[in-house]
C-alpha cells in the first residue's frame, strides 16, 4: 500500500486554490487558430495585444486512483462576438469522467462525443457539472467577471487536445442582442 499524505487547500483569492503545485498561463497567442475570427487574433498579435485568457492552479497526483484538483480562472473578454474559452480537450484515456464545480461568475460547459453529439450546460457557483467518459469539454466565460471552477480528475486521464485543434466543437458561444448565445460552428469539421 502506498503511504500517501491526504491534503487540504483553501478555495477563493487570487488563485482560487491555495496552496497549488502547477500553473498554466493561456495566452492569445497559445489560442491561435481556435477563435472563429482568426483575422482578429491575428492583427491583435501582429499589434503585440496579447491578452491573458485563462489559468490553471493545480494540485496534481501521481498515482492510478488518486483524483487531481484544479482550479481554472478564465478572464471575461471576446474575440469579436464569441467569447473567451479553454483550448478544450478529450482525455487520453478514454474511461475516465470529470466533475467541475462552480465558484465564482458564470459560463457554460461544451461537451461533445467522438460521433459529435453535443451538451451546453450553465456553470455558476453553487452548480456541479458532471463530465462522462468519452467527451471532450470546453468551458466559456460568459460573464463580466471571472469565471472560477474546480476540476476534479482521475490522475492518468491524460489530455487529448490534438483531436480538438483539428475538428474544433460543433457549436460555439457568441453575444447576440447582448446575450450568450450557441450557435453551429461553421468550421467545425467531422473527424475523418
Ligand atoms: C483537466 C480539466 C481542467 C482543464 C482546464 C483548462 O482535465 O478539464 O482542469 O485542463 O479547465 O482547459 P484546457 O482545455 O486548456 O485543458
Ligand atoms: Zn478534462
Amino acid at each position: 500500500m502506498l503511504d500517501l499524505e491526504p491534503y487540504s487547500a483553501r478555495l477563493g483569492g487570487k488563485t482560487g486554490i491555495y496552496p497549488y503545485k502547477i500553473k498554466v498561463d493561456r495566452y492569445l497567442s497559445d489560442l491561435r487558430g481556435y477563435f472563429l475570427e482568426e483575422q482578429i487574433v491575428e492583427e491583435m498579435l501582429s499589434r503585440n495585444e496579447n491578452p491573458l485568457i485563462y489559468t490553471v492552479y493545480e494540485i496534481s497526483r501521481e498515482f492510478e486512483g488518486e483524483f487531481n484538483v484544479g482550479c481554472t480562472i478564465i478572464y471575461p473578454g471576446k474575440i469579436g462576438d464569441e467569447y473567451y474559452f479553454t483550448k478544450g480537450h478529450y482525455h487520453a484515456k478514454e474511461q475516465t469522467s470529470e466533475v467541475y464545480v462552480g465558484l465564482s461568475g458564470e459560463g457554460i460547459i461544451l461537451m461533445q462525443n467522438r460521433e459529435g453529439r453535443t451538451f451546453a450546460e450553465e456553470i455558476k457557483p453553487k452548480t456541479v457539472v458532471y463530465i462522462p467518459p468519452g467527451f471532450a469539454h470546453r468551458s466559456i466565460n460568459t460573464g463580466k467577471t471571472r469565471l472560477v471552477f474546480l476540476a476534479i480528475y482521475p490522475s492518468n486521464s491524460g489530455h487529448d487536445y490534438e483531436t480538438i485543434m483539428r475538428t474544433g466543437f460543433t457549436k460555439i458561444v457568441v453575444e447576440r442582442d447582448g446575450k450568450p448565445t450557441l450557435i453551429d460552428n461553421p468550421k467545425y469539421r467531422k473527424k475523418l
